[in-house]
């Protein structure tokens, strides 16, 4: 059956707030989830993901988690330790003690952001493409990816790992072209994510069928993901504003962009 009770994790954040906006659409009700208070709803619980109890009483009884918790920048490693490594490994005790059959995690492209972005006719780049964090922050996700096949091969329980490329409202930057997923996107990729059938661990990109993409949408697309809007119309004002990508400038030319040299530092 569909599910339709959903923990949302990471509640207050942007992609947090936006899918607790556009997720209801679909059916769903969510229990929120997140270390900060959420705006505007008095029901969310507001816990950490170092507390195990919390998340056992959170999990209780859903269909399936959307992971969106954590630490979304690069950090000190002890940092990301707690918040992205432990706290979703204690997700995943926590969903498998308790019987949750799915969970959707947010993985990023930071967790292959130093594979060099393709040039002009160059193939997309695939799923199975060698892991190549470009932070500690990508680190985490590639570790999340791997607890998944893990929770998976050992205990049945299943995942989709949708390396989310910028899911904003609006791409801001010239590279956003090529791995923008415009909110609307997301929320049916997370819907094909919460309800596609036997997913096993699947590991899927997250964005719109932007023009300039630069990774293969296949697999994504299997899970009954039909990505509705393209970046290109933002085109030519970013470029006009900010220039072509340099191929020759790191920041440029890898999947992660400036993460890969110049990474934004979350702030507390
Ligand atoms: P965000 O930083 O706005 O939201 C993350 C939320 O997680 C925050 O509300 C924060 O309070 C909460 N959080 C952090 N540590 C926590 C902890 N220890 N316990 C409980 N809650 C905790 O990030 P955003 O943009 O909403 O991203 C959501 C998720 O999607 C993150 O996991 C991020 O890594 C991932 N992602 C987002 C992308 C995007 O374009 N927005 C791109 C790729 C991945
Ligand atoms: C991410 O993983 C971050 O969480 C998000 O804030 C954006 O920076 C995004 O990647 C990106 O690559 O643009």
């Amino acid at each position: 059956p569909a599910p339709r009770t959903v923990l949302l994790t990471g509640a207050a954040g942007g992609l947090g707030t936006l899918m607790r906006s556009l997720l209801p659409e679909y059916g769903y009700t969510l229990r929120l989830f997140d270390v900060r208070p959420v705006e505007d709803a008095p029901g969310a619980i507001t816990a950490d993901l170092t507390d195990k109890e919390a998340l056992r009483e959170a999990v209780r009884g859903v269909d399936a988690v959307l992971h969106l918790a954590g630490i979304s920048l690069e950090a000190p490693f002890e940092k990301i330790l707690r918040s992205n490594i432990e706290g979703t490994y204690n997700l995943y005790e926590a969903a498998r003690l308790e019987g949750v059959p799915r969970i959707v995690f947010a993985s990023s492209n930071h967790a292959v952001g130093f594979t060099p972005a393709p040039r002009e006719g160059d193939p997309p780049i695939p799923v199975d493409t060698p892991r190549r964090p470009d932070t500690f922050y990508g680190l985490s996700k590639s570790f999340g990816e791997d607890l998944a096949q893990l929770y998976w091969d050992k205990h049945g329980l299943e995942t989709v790992s949708v390396r989310i490329g910028s899911c904003f409202p609006e791409p801001n930057s010239v590279r956003m072209l090529s791995v923008w997923m415009s909110p609307a996107d997301g929320a049916r990729l997370f819907h094909a994510a919460l309800t596609a059938e036997e997913v096993g661990h699947t590991v899927v990109y997250g964005s719109s069928a932007n023009t300039r993409l630069w990774w293969d949408l296949t697999s994504a697309r299997a899970l009954g993901y039909e990505p509705q809007d393209d970046s290109e119309p933002y085109a030519e004002k970013l470029i006009a504003e900010q220039g072509e990508l340099d191929p020759d400038n790191p920041a440029h030319s890898h999947l992660g962009g400036h993460f890969v040299s110049d990474p934004p530092i979350w702030p507390y």
